[in-house]
Parts: structure tokens; sequence; C-alpha cells
């Protein structure tokens, strides 16, 4: 069984959907939402080349949503989370997690660990990213010096998010709430990398969000996924070119294929994906979850 549309979920309001996640508020003993909490519900949708595909990877949101749930206990002693508990309807049974229903800042918190996508084209127009000055003589997929943040504006769906000077994150949060989510942003992958250097994966970038509860700041939404962050075959890692995506690598390789007779160009959504592209892409976020975690996926 796969998901793509959002449930109805009886005692849930459906409050938000996502490129590839649900949001849901649980209803109390009046049927009214409660402001304290919310169901984040990862659905099995994949994007590639800024569409939603049409055919989805089964198990997919399970595997994401478990794989995080395990990075936020690898972090906890970084950063609390906003993770309430896994006991969610059976409909989204391993996908579902009640979280805690935050003041989420209006920023998006990346850091980059290697240099490619929109920190490489910075770097390329003046040797910096996100304001940081980068030694000379940088690639595509070359290895920062230490990680650096690049936070970027929340845009619209459809949209792309925007790179947001530090000064505005500053302006937006304040000075203090600037420097301790930035620092943790670049914990957090600096600690992902540790972990996943000696399992075969590289996280190149990943893009976090904060929230507040109270005086707390806490961890939200997912983290250290293929959906959040650029995972590459540690193996195939070779600065100089765009590297292989772990997960996604199969479905551009047939997408941009003639076999598929979609034109990238065209701005017509891609045809949905030959059963071995869906199966072959299962297997690779399946990988991903029981390299890292040393756990078997069972769905
Ligand atoms: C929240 N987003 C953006 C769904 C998630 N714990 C929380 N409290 C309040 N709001 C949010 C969370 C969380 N997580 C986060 N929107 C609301 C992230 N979206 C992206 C699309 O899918």
């Amino acid at each position: 069984m796969t998901s793509t549309t959002p449930p109805e979920l009886p005692g849930y309001a459906h409050v938000y959907s996502g490129k590839v996640r649900d949001l849901y508020a649980p209803l109390d003993d009046h049927g009214a939402p409660r402001d304290d909490l919310l169901l984040l519900v990862a659905s099995d949708r994949m994007s590639a080349y800024d569409f939603v595909l049409d055919s989805p990877i089964p198990d997919k949101g399970a595997v994401l949503t478990q794989l995080s749930l395990w990075w936020f206990e690898q972090l906890a002693d970084l950063v609390p989370n906003h993770v309430v508990s896994t006991e969610v309807p059976a409909e989204v049974a391993g996908r579902g997690v009640l979280v805690r229903r935050l003041d989420m800042l209006p920023v998006e918190c990346v850091a980059r660990a290697y240099l490619t996508g929109g920190g490489l084209g910075e770097y390329r127009a003046d040797g910096h990213v996100s304001g940081v000055r980068l030694p000379d003589g940088l690639v595509d997929g070359s290895r920062l010096p230490e990680p650096v943040f690049t936070p970027s504006t929340k845009a619209p769906m459809g949209e792309h998010d925007q790179p947001m000077p530090y000064a505005d994150v500053e302006h937006a949060v304040g000075v203090d709430l600037a420097a301790r989510v930035r620092d943790l942003t670049t914990a957090i992958l600096v600690r992902g990398n540790e972990i996943a250097a000696d399992r075969g994966i590289l996280i190149a970038d990943t893009k976090v969000e904060f929230g507040r509860s109270g005086d707390d700041l806490v961890l939200a939404d997912e983290v250290l996924t293929p959906d959040s962050s650029r995972f590459w075959p540690a193996e195939l890692w070779e600065p100089g070119h765009p590297q292989p995506s772990y997960d996604k690598q199969y479905v551009r390789d047939w997408l941009t294929s003639t076999a598929s007779g979609w034109d990238r160009s065209s701005g017509e959504a891609p045809p949905p994906l030959p059963a071995d592209v869906v199966e072959q892409t299962r297997a690779k976020y399946v990988e991903a979850y029981e390299r890292l975690t040393g756990r078997t996926f069972a769905p």
C-alpha cells in the first residue's frame, strides 16, 4: 500500500499539505482543533526536477519518518525536538508523528558541508557563500573547510527559497537567536556527517526548521533525510562535476533518457515512472535508512 493524497483522518482536521508532507490538528473533546499539537504525516510522494511525480514510492513516507526519528535521538544532546508520540491513527502508522505545535521561525536554516547547487552559484559569482569568504579553487562537490550557515527565506509552494543575508536573520529573530540557530544548524550537519561518514553516505547540505515554545528553541519538521538534505554515495564522490544523488539518481537518469519521452525544458509534467525505477528508488531509501541506523526497515 502506498499513499499520495492526504487522507481524511477521523479526529483530525487537515491544516496544510506541502509537496510531500501533510499536517493535521488533533480535535479535542468538543471537536475543536487543539492548539498545542500537530500530526505531521510523510506521504510516499516524491519530487524531481521541481515536479511532484505521479508515481508514489512505496514506504518512502515511513522510511523517512523512521530515519528522522532516529536522527532526533542522535541529536538529542544538541537540541530538543518537537516529537511527542508515534501513537497515531492506523492509516498513517509508521509515517505519522504527533508533534508539539511551535511558533516557527521564519527562516529555512541551511548548512552546507560541500559546495554545490545555489552555494556553488554564489561562490562562482564572487568567492563567497552567504557572506562567508571561501578559499579559491573550489569546484562543484568540493568539501568546505568547515560547514557554512546559508539561511534562506521560506518561499510559497511552487517558488524557490531565496538566500537570506545573515543580517536579515538577525533582524527577523534577534541577534542572539540568530547565532543559536546558526550554530545549531552547522552542529547538526557536522554530527550527521560524523555518523554517516563510515556508512557510505556524505551529507552535502541540509535544511532544518526551528520553532519556539515559551523560552525553548526546538528542532521541528524532519531532520537529515534525503528530502531535507543532499545525500551522496561516498564511494562515488569526486569533486569537479555534479555528484550523483543517493536517492533520486535512477529517477533522474530515466526521466532524462530517451526512454521517458519527456523533455525537461517543455514545462510539461513528467510521465509516470516504470515499475523497476520505482523499485530501485524505494530500495535506495531503505538502503540509506539501514546503513545509517544499522536497523532493518520493517514496513
Ligand atoms: C510547521 N511547517 C513547515 C509539512 C511541514 N511542530 C510544528 N509546529 C508548528 N508548525 C509546524 C511544525 C512542524 N513541523 C512546520 N509548517 C508548519 C514545514 N512543513 C513543510 C511541508 O510539510
